[in-house]
């Protein structure tokens, strides 16, 4: 009878404590399918981020990660194969980082959050310079923007720094981790409209994997248990009354910090439950790798503890149609402002847009018609996470100076998807706000 329970118990009951419920598993599947048709098809250069993503799942397609390793190796190794002393001197070659070019801290690692993910792992002096590189962007990254008080970068890749670093059980200076304490502290993460989950949540990643190593001496350790407390409690107190933490896009990088101190109670299942809901609403490469390390009960740090067993090579990519536009259309007031100095004016365009019902606010900006003698324009670059705004009506938007387009409904609220992901409905007002963050 207890025989028959435990069996029946284990058939229910995920692997992983902190893994989807079974009754799930087909749902998590057909997603980590759809992340590998994403990162089949896209035609940009492989993604670090992606592969993490890639390796944490359940099933793969080995060749395919196997291709996807090398072109990753092929571009980083190019750019961080070698010495930083030889970067300072230059005397040939293009594709090389210089040490005066913008640190690369989030890419970098990720980078080496996936090397060390790798089955067979990759020979260790691969590893060496990109190391060394990181250890230098984390400096760099700080340093070069002491007086304004933030890194270069962002709270967010600076922390991917440190983790991936204290993953690779790399030593990083105290003061390097003093200046993350002392972010936290101060509640000093936030990302555009106070939502500053997602960095919260890699800052404390960072903070529970450095916790751990041998080399950081009790005092530094029980401010580092702290911080990690804190952060949870603020996670919870975030959670809404649906259990997203956040919203869909952070709720994995939260729940990663569940998994990561194994606490994965009440509030993680709520969380866990309210994700599978939004399965639908992943449309990135790079938002749905983050989803598939919590719905596999992963974190970044369980990478460290990654041990090459039989790995499953059972997975299929799926390819999504794009979603038929029409019959009918939609109209759409696209407004865009520019309240920073700088500005010509503060309103560069105001006009109502038509376009076939479910177009994205890409095509609508693509059939935005002239206004006066001026022609509606606008750039973007892409990212893993899909197009990102650069320059709207010739106004670029200075990362240095920390601004960028920011996209917003017609009660100011910012949306929660990029321009090729977003979907506005008749008769909504779309913003387009040069913003600071
Ligand atoms: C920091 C950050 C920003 C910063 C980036 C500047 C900087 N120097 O770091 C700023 C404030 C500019 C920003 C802007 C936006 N962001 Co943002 N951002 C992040 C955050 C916290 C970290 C990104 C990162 O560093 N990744 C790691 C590095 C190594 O990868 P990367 O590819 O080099 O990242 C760069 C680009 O991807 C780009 N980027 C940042 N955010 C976004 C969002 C979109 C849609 C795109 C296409 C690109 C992009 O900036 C990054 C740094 O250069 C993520 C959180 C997360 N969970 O990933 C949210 C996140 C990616 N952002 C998000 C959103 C919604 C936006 C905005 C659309 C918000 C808005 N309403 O305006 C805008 C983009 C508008 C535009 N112009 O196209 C969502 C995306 C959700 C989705 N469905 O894809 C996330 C997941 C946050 C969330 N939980 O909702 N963001
Ligand atoms: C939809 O709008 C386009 C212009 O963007 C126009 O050419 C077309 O006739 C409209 N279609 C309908 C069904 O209104
Ligand atoms: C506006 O765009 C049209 C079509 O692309 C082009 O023919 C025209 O020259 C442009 N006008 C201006 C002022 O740039």
């Amino acid at each position: 009878m207890w025989l028959l329970l435990a069996l029946l118990q284990a058939a229910v009951l995920p692997a992983r404590p902190c893994e989807a419920p079974a009754e799930a598993a087909l749902a998590v599947r057909a997603f980590a399918a759809r992340l590998l048709g994403l990162a089949m098809e896209s035609g940009q250069d492989a993604d670090p981020g992606i592969y993490v993503g890639l390796r944490l799942g359940n099933e793969h397609d080995l060749s395919m990660e196997q291709r996807y390793l090398q072109n990753l190796q092929d571009t980083f190794q190019g750019l961080y194969g070698r010495s930083l002393h030889a970067a300072s001197h230059p005397s040939h070659g293009h594709q090389h980082r210089d040490t005066d070019s913008v640190p690369e801290t989030g890419r970098l690692a990720l980078y080496l959050l996936g090397l060390r993910a790798t089955c067979p792992p990759p020979d260790p002096t691969t590893q060496r310079f990109p190391v060394t590189w990181l250890k230098y962007y984390l400096e760099k990254d700080w340093a070069g923007s002491r007086h304004h008080g933030h890194p270069l970068t962002s709270y967010y890749q600076y922390s991917l720094g440190v983790l991936a670093l204290c993953v690779h059980h790399k030593r990083v200076r105290e003061e390097v981790i003093q200046r993350l304490l002392v972010a936290e502290q101060h509640r000093r993460f936030r990302h555009v409209d106070g939502n500053a989950v997602d960095t919260e949540a890699v800052a404390a990643l960072a903070f529970a994997c450095l916790e751990k190593e041998k080399h950081i001496g009790a005092r530094l350790a029980a401010e580092l248990q702290a911080a990690v407390h804190r952060t949870k409690a603020r996670l919870v107190e975030a959670q809404r009354a649906d259990g997203l933490i956040g919203n869909a896009f952070s709720t994995p990088l939260a729940m990663q910090v569940f998994i990561a101190t194994n606490t994965c109670r009440t509030a993680y299942g709520r969380a866990m439950a309210a994700l599978l809901r939004h399965l639908d609403s992943f449309t990135s490469a790079a938002t749905m790798a983050q989803a598939v390390l919590a719905l596999n009960g992963r974190s970044y740090l369980s990478i460290a503890s990654m041990q090459c067993q039989e790995e499953l090579g059972t997975l299929t990519p799926i390819f999504l149609e794009p979603m038929p536009l029409g019959p009918h259309n939609v109209t759409v007031r696209l407004v865009v402002e520019c309240p920073v100095l700088g500005c010509p004016q503060q309103l560069l365009y105001d006009s109502l847009v038509s376009a076939p019902a479910g177009a994205s606010l890409l095509d609508l900006l693509r059939a935005a018609p002239p206004q006066g003698s001026k022609n509606f324009t606008f750039e973007t670059q892409d990212t893993t996470y899909g197009p990102f705004l650069t320059s709207v009506q010739g106004m670029a938007a200075r990362p240095k100076e920390r601004h960028y387009w920011q996209l917003l409904s017609r009660l100011g609220t910012s949306l929660h998807m990029g321009v090729a992901d977003y979907r506005p409905k008749d008769g909504n007002t779309v913003i387009l706000r040069l913003s600071e963050w």
